[in-house]
């Protein structure tokens, strides 16, 4: 028998969970079981068992990798283990609030679809990264020329994308007359109900317009603003807690001890009460989730870009520069924090001051490299929209541009000693060609602008001042022009 965390000899440094995990059934089906979910969602819902005794339990789904993931969770009960890893010591928690994996790869997509079709499901949950939307930049709504949405417009009960899914699986409890329920962004993206809504509401309508309507009037979609670091699962952090723990989790995944979840309160077939874990039910998590995305998003973006090009392998290493810390503190205060609209009794200061201390975490190795991923979906909610702010208010937005400037000089695809960079974004290869046809030079700038499709972003001063910012990172190289103010 293979010795593992369901059946091996864990450490009593580990806690094991509380409560009955037979009575559990698939209340939550949730798209995306990557190492964020695990340690955020998946816990919440664990912590919340073990104080209602509750039966909501979690059916995992991958929908593309993590083929082994999910054979590994199913080998191990769907147990699995989080290291929470502060400063100076870890905690480590053995969760049970899953309690089924699927890929299509094993059970096909029927398998999947019948799940997501089971009458006491209620909510359908996302952490499908921003990619997963299949939405336009410029416009946030379902972008009909995805590759994915094409093939699914095509096979529509045979899906590959996540909105594929989630449209027949409603048509099916449509169609059956099951009760409607609640899909539930988890994603980094701007108000992600309303992203998540427009995807869904979009495709159905290219179906069919009665399921668009059926789907309007009766499927929620609350926007969640959500919050914990977790980096990527290397072997080094799995041998770590293997040690700790004295059993091999291949599921296991460390991050740091904070964790925030604020979500409006929108659930048409109930919720599990998350509250009693910590999390926040409240009317308009719009602020939370701005405020979010722009102060810590923002900033990690900028860290991710200038950092790894200024040679800092990881977020901590790149605040322990001195001039790094402080360019991201007013990038944070000077930069951020004025485009934000906060309810009374927000105290921005206090909060920049404590995203500074979550970065420092040095025993968190959180990869530059990883954050810089994907930076076409995630720079118009971290860092446009406050460049548009300032754009309107005739103000200063020096590190937003170095930031943006700093994507840009890493997409071109070699660092500053001419080594290659590992280049992932869904529109790299739009990258390339504009690099094929400007090289390195600053005429890059407005075409790598463009891509982003917001004309308020062909504003000749915004251009004139990211092209002064990228020309310095040629000169200069990133350490030195982070350094300057
Ligand atoms: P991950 O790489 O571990 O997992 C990503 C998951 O998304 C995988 O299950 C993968 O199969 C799925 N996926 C990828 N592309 C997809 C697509 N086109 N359609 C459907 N599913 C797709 O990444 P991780 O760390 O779990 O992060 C996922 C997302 O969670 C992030 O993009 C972000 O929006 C959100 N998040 C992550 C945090 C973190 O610190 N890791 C914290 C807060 C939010
Ligand atoms: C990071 C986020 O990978 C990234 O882009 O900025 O995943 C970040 O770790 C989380 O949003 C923290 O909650």
């Amino acid at each position: 028998m293979i010795r593992n965390i369901a059946n091996g000899e864990i450490s009593s440094v580990a806690s094991f969970p509380a409560y009955d995990r037979q009575k559990l059934v698939t209340r939550i089906v949730h798209l995306g079981c990557g190492a964020f979910h695990r340690a955020h969602q998946a816990v919440f819902t664990h912590h919340m068992l073990e104080k209602t005794g509750s039966d909501w339990g979690i059916c995992e789904v991958s929908l593309f990798s993590g083929q082994t993931l999910i054979q590994q969770l199913n080998d191990q009960d769907c147990l699995c283990t989080i290291a929470e890893k502060g400063a100076e010591q870890t905690e480590l928690k053995i969760i049970g609030s899953m309690i089924d994996a699927l890929h299509p790869e094993f059970v096909g997509q029927q398998g999947i679809l019948e799940t997501m079709v089971q009458p006491q499901v209620a909510i359908i949950s996302l952490t499908i990264t921003e990619k997963g939307y299949c939405t336009d930049a410029a416009s946030g709504k379902l972008d009909v020329n995805n590759a994915l949405i094409q093939q699914d417009l095509v096979n529509p009960t045979a899906p590959k994308s996540a909105i594929g899914y989630i449209v027949e699986a409603l048509r099916l409890r449509y169609k059956r007359g099951l009760s409607p329920l609640t899909v539930m962004s988890c994603d980094n993206v701007r108000e992600n109900g309303k992203v998540t809504r427009e995807a869904v509401i979009g495709f159905a309508r290219l179906r069919d317009e009665k399921l668009a309507q059926w789907v309007e009037g009766n499927v929620t979609f609350p926007c969640t603003m959500v919050d914990r670091i977790v980096p990527a699962a290397t072997p080094e952090s799995l041998e770590e807690i293997a040690e700790q723990l004295g059993v091999y989790d291949p599921c296991a995944i460390a991050c740091e001890p904070f964790r925030q979840w604020v979500i409006e309160d929108n659930f048409v077939s109930g919720r599990p009460n998350w509250d009693v874990a910590g999390a926040q039910f409240v009317e308009d998590v719009v602020p939370f989730e701005t405020m979010k995305l722009r102060m810590l998003n923002g900033s990690h973006s900028f860290l991710a870009y200038l950092g790894y090009l200024g040679g800092y392998a990881h977020i901590a290493d790149a605040m322990m520069n001195p001039d790094y810390r402080q360019a991201v503190l007013d990038l944070m205060l000077k930069e951020q924090a004025p485009t934000l609209t906060m309810p009374a009794g927000t105290d921005l200061f206090q909060y920049a001051h404590l995203l500074i201390e979550r970065f420092s975490n040095s025993r968190l190795k959180h990869q530059t490299w990883q954050i810089a991923m994907d930076g076409s979906q995630k720079l118009p909610q971290r860092m446009l929209d406050s460049v548009t702010y300032h754009l309107a208010n005739g103000r200063d937005y020096w590190y937003l541009a170095l930031g943006i400037a700093g994507w840009m000089r890493y997409i071109s695809g070699k660092d500053e000693q001419g080594e290659l960079i590992d280049v992932r974004d869904p529109l790299v290869d739009q990258f390339k060609s504009i690099y094929r046809q400007h090289g390195l030079s600053v005429d890059a700038v407005p075409a790598l602008l463009a891509v982003f499709g917001n004309p308020l972003l062909a504003n000749p001063h915004f251009v004139r001042v990211v092209s002064n910012a990228y020309q310095q990172l040629l000169d200069y190289g990133a350490r030195c022009v982070v350094a300057i103010r």
